[in-house]
C-alpha cells in the first residue's frame, strides 16, 4: 500500500464496517450444532437476562439486542440461548482490525465489531482509490480468515458511512456518492439519522417533519429555537454535512524514528545509510514496546519543506529489522528526488502486541 498524506483529498473516503450478528454468528461458526437455528446470546431466560444479540433465525420471531431474554423465549420458545464467550469475540475483533489496517491506519473502532476506516489516502493501484473496490475487498478477506460474514457503507462522510452499512445487511455493500447524497437524505425518515433520539423525532413530527427532505426546508433558526444548540447539527446532517474525522487511536498505533540532517542531502547512498539508521531505531523501539508490525513508511521532507510518505503493507509482521531493508529501499526508489532532502524518517504501523508464543520463540521466556 502507498500512501502519499502530503496529497490530500479535497473529499473524504469512509467506510463504516459492521459485522453482521456478530456475537450469534461467531456462536454458530464455532458450534454447527446451532447453524440455521435462532440462536440468542444473552442472559439466562430464566432469569432477569437481556439479550445481546440474535441470529437472523431468531431475528425472525421479532427478537432483538436489548429485549429481556424472557421475552425473547416467549417470542421463540425453540430458540437456544447461549451465554456470550467475550474473549472469542474480542479475539475476531483484532483479525478484522489487522486485515483493515492493510487498507488504512486511521481506524476508528466504536466497538467490537464496528469501525469507521478513513481510506481517502490508499493509493494502492490494486484499488485504483475506489474505497467500493476496498470495502469489497475488506468483506472477501474477513470472510476468508473468519468465515463471518460484514456489512460495510461507503461514502464520503461519517455519518453517510455508517447509515449505508445498515442498509444491506446482512453481507452487503452500500454506496453514497456526493451526487446521490441529496435524493438519499431526502427519503430518508427522520428516525433512521443516527444522533436524532425518539423524543426528538416525535418533537420533529409534530412539526411535520418525517424525512430529510423535510428537515432540510425547516430554516436554521428554527430548528436553533426548537433544540439549542442541536439545532445547527440537525441542520447539517440534513444537508449531508459531517465533517468529524474518523479519529484513530494513534497513541499506540505507529513507532517511529527521524532526523533532520545539518545540511540537506542528495548522494542517494548517503540517505539510504540515514534511512538504515533511522529503522535501526525505529526497530529498537518497537521491540521494546513488545509490538510487532505490519506497515513499514518511509517518510522524506525536501529543502522546501515539502513532504511526502510512501509506505507498504505485509500479510505477516516484520520479523527482525533487515528484512525491513529491502521494502526500504524499493520505497525509496520510488520518491521522487529533484529537490535536495532535509529529513527522513522511518515508522512502523500496523501494530499489535507480540503475542506469548512469538516471545516463547525469541527465547525470552526461556
Ligand atoms: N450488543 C450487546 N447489547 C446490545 C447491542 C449489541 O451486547 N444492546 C453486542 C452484541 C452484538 C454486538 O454487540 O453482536 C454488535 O452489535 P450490533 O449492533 O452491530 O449488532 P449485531 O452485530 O449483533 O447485528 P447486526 O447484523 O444488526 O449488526
Ligand atoms: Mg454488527
Amino acid at each position: 500500500m502507498t500512501i502519499n498524506e502530503s496529497q490530500k483529498p479535497i473529499q473524504r473516503k469512509i467506510i463504516h464496517l459492521d459485522m453482521d450478528a456478530f456475537y450469534a454468528s461467531v456462536e454458530q461458526r464455532d458450534n454447527p450444532d446451532l447453524q440455521g437455528k435462532p440462536v440468542v446470546v444473552g442472559g439466562n431466560p430464566s432469569s432477569r437476562g437481556v439479550v445481546a444479540t440474535a441470529s437472523y433465525e431468531a431475528r425472525v420471531f421479532g427478537i432483538r439486542s436489548a429485549m429481556s431474554c424472557y421475552q425473547a423465549q416467549q417470542l421463540c420458545p425453540q430458540a437456544v440461548f447461549v451465554r456470550p464467550r467475550f474473549e472469542a469475540y474480542r479475539a475476531v475483533s483484532q483479525q478484522i482490525h489487522q486485515i483493515m489496517f492493510h487498507l488504512t491506519d486511521i481506524i476508528e473502532p466504536l466497538s467490537l465489531d464496528e469501525a469507521y476506516l478513513d481510506v481517502s489516502n490508499n493509493c494502492n493501484p490494486k484499488f485504483q482509490q475506489s474505497a467500493t473496490l476496498m470495502a469489497k475487498w475488506l468483506q472477501t478477506e474477513i470472510f476468508n480468515q473468519t468465515h463471518l460474514t460484514a456489512s460495510a457503507g461507503v461514502s464520503f462522510n461519517k455519518m453517510l458511512a455508517k447509515i449505508a452499512s445498515d442498509i444491506h445487511k446482512p453481507n452487503g455493500i452500500t454506496i453514497i456518492t456526493p451526487e446521490q447524497a441529496p435524493v438519499f437524505i431526502a427519503n430518508l425518515p427522520i428516525e433512521h439519522f443516527h444522533g436524532i433520539g425518539k423524543a426528538t423525532a416525535k418533537r420533529l413530527h409534530q412539526m411535520n417533519v418525517r424525512n430529510g427532505g423535510d428537515l432540510r426546508n425547516i430554516p436554521i433558526e428554527t430548528l436553533i429555537d426548537n433544540f439549542g444548540k442541536r439545532g445547527k447539527f440537525y441542520h447539517d446532517i440534513a444537508h449531508a454535512r459531517d465533517n468529524r474525522e474518523v479519529k484513530s487511536q494513534r497513541k499506540h498505533k505507529s513507532i517511529g524514528s527521524e532526523t533532520t540532517f545539518e545540511k540537506d542531502l542528495t548522494d542517494e547512498s548517503m540517505l539510504l545509510t540515514q534511512i538504515y539508521t533511522q529503522n535501526a531505531a525505529a526497530y529498537r523501539a518497537l521491540k521494546k514496546k513488545n509490538k510487532q508490525a505490519y506497515t513499514i513508511i518511509l517518510k522524506i521532507k525536501y529543502s522546501n519543506f515539502t513532504q511526502i510518505t510512501r509506505s507498504h503493507t505485509l500479510h505477516t509482521p516484520f520479523t527482525d529489522e533487515q528484512s525491513a531493508h529491502y521494502w526500504l529501499n524499493k520505497l525509496f526508489a520510488d520518491v521522487p528526488k529533484k529537490l535536495p532532502i532535509r529529513l527522513v524518517g522511518v515508522t512502523y504501523s500496523g501494530l499489535s502486541e507480540q503475542t506469548e508464543q512469538q516471545l516463547n520463540q525469541l527465547g525470552l521466556f526461556e
